[in-house]
């Protein structure tokens, strides 16, 4: 491995981690083959859409051939692919494919546009991209046919479902398998996205050896086994329905992973009643939006044993009516894609499982809350949280000036959450400290978006901030100070100018506001903080 690429674990914590048998020389494909193997026949993946249920011996025949496929068109080892599906059965066809080949899956969203594919594709020099034709109403293979014009090294579009148009299906691509030498378990197995705070979001490698032991540390506390049943109904390539277990975990587990189209209870809970679902993960809002409709269901949801909620900070008050409304348990998950996963435990007293974030997966995980200085606060005091662990990665992908910052010269990561440490090892997160914003779980690097504003002709000067909102947490506010004699646009103009540059929607400022000056600090740099008491202060005359 190229330690520029992605910086790796020192040889003395990796020998720790492996004798302490969290690292354990699994790989994903060799999982799935072990698994195809144990219960060939048992059920692996249900895409209701589709009406496809693969079993364990499917998938990981199918993984094969594609594996095979990919291999005779020259994408091999260490080759970065980017997969942009919805929640799709492909979707697991194709990461176990190139988690075989050890070709590295680039993890992008199925709301992410132009500007950002077209950046994962030139940064990661990926060969190929992966799409389905059609998804919610917009048609990928234009975005692919704009993508592949200006990314040098893509030389494949592949389309996983629906009509390739111009580009090649990838039910043409499976052949008959090949052998070939499998990646090592310390090999990167794939690039996750990083929520970011920075201009372009940064590529988070993750290594076969440490992923699949977040997974398994994940199942031993979530309490999943062969017999569960998670309904991915977030992104499925988001680290938390991923991860979170996640649908990863569960097919760790020989369980089962039901792929949920689209987050609503009206599509969720039928699936759950027909498949006997037992655990599943949800953001707040969707969290609130399900209690509410849980209690006039006249769908069973009594299959439901678990339900995760994470990605945001979740108000107690949401957190209490949970259980009885699902008449399950919740478990909140404080998570990152960088690594560290926090899980209040299934048997923790109700009040610390409605009022903390719970507390490592492992006992390697090591957690610091340290001052604006570095320097450990006291115990009970709220601080920044660094952490260090054999799950979390000690530096992003061709990352080194940022990872310089982002990282301790001992190697713990700068979360840029804002926690403190309960007297009985719980962690609770009281802010952040990130230049980012939150919108119900989804991130948003506030320097991306100003970038985007300032490229606006009137525009002088932007600046990027959180303002609440009573149902995602958080919304995006921008601030704009617009160059003197240049035509006035209207706050609509420049939502729209950013929606034109190609961004996923969710980055798109929900409210722009014309100011003359940006408030300053003492030592004359912008205040962000007093952006923000602005952006509340509004937000709450006018909500
Ligand atoms: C407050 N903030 C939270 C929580 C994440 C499991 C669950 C979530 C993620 C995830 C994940 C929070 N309360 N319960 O990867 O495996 C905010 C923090 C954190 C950031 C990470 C997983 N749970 N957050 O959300 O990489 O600010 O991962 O640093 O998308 O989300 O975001 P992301």
């Amino acid at each position: 491995m190229n330690l520029d690429d992605a910086p790796t674990w020192p040889p003395d914590f990796a020998e720790r981690y492996r004798a302490a048998g969290w690292w354990r020389g699994e790989t994903f494909g060799s999982m799935l083959r072990e698994r195809a193997e144990a219960h060939p026949d048992r059920i692996a993946v249900v895409d209701p859409v589709a009406e496809v249920r693969w079993s364990y011996a499917e998938l990981d025949r199918r993984a094969d051939r594609l594996a095979a496929g990919f291999l005779t068109r020259n994408i091999t080892k260490g080759d970065r692919v980017v997969v942009q599906l919805p929640n799709i059965a492909e979707f697991f066809e194709v990461v176990f494919a190139l988690f075989r080949i050890g070709a590295l899956p680039v993890f992008a969203l199925p709301a992410h546009r132009e500007t950002e594919i077209s950046y994962f594709c030139e940064f990661t020099e990926a060969v190929a991209y992966v799409i389905a034709a059609e998804h919610g109403g917009y048609d990928y293979r234009e975005l692919a046919a704009k993508t592949r014009a200006g990314a040098g090294t893509l030389r494949h579009v592949f389309v996983a479902a629906g009509d390739p148009g111009e580009f090649e299906a990838l039910s043409d691509v499976a052949e008959d398998p090949v052998s070939c030498a499998p990646p090592r378990p310390d090999d990167l197995a794939f690039l996750q996205l990083s929520g970011g705070s920075t201009g372009v979001p940064k590529l988070i490698p993750r290594t076969h050896d440490d992923y699949i032991y977040s997974l398994r540390g994940s199942n031993d506390i979530c309490g999943v086994d062969e017999n569960s049943v998670y309904l991915c109904v977030l992104p499925a390539a988001h680290n938390f329905p991923l991860s979170s277990p996640g649908s990863l975990g569960t097919l760790y587990a020989g369980g089962r992973v039901v792929l949920c189209p689209q987050p609503s209870p009206e599509v969720a809970f039928p699936l759950i009643d027909r498949e006997r679902v037992t655990l599943t993960g949800l953001v707040p809002p969707l969290a609130l939006l399900w209690t509410q409709a849980a209690t006039t269901t006249a769908y069973g949801l009594s299959s439901l044993d678990v339900l995760l909620v994470g990605g945001a900070k979740f108000s107690e008050e949401a957190a209490r009516r949970v259980g009885p409304a699902f008449g399950c348990t919740l478990q909140q998950v404080f998570g990152m894609a960088e690594g560290l996963v926090n899980y209040t435990r299934l048997d923790d007293p109700v009040e610390v499982i409605v009022t903390t974030q719970g507390r490592p997966i492992s006992p390697d995980d090591e957690i610091l809350v340290v001052d604006d200085e570095d320097r450990e606060v006291a115990p009970g005091e709220t601080g920044h949280l660094l952490t260090r662990g054999p799950y979390t990665i000690r530096g992003y992908w061709r990352a080194p000036e940022h990872n310089a910052r982002s990282f301790t010269e001992d190697g713990f990561y700068r979360t840029g959450d804002v926690v403190r440490v309960t007297a009985s090892g719980h962690i609770v997160v009281e802010g952040r400290a990130k230049d980012q914003i939150n919108r119900g779980g989804e991130k948003i690097a506030a320097e991306e978006v100003e970038n985007h504003i300032l490229a606006h002709p009137s525009v002088h000067d932007a600046n990027v901030v959180a303002e609440p909102d009573p149902y995602l947490g958080e919304r995006i506010r921008a601030y704009v100070i617009l160059r003197p004699g240049a035509a006035p646009p209207k706050p609509a103009d420049i939502k729209r100018f950013v929606r034109e540059r190609g961004l996923a929607a969710y980055k798109v400022p929900d409210r722009v506001e014309f100011v003359d000056v940006f408030p300053q600090t003492g030592v004359g740099k912008i205040s962000k903080k007093d952006l923000r008491t602005a952006a509340a202060r509004s937000a709450a005359i006018s909500p």
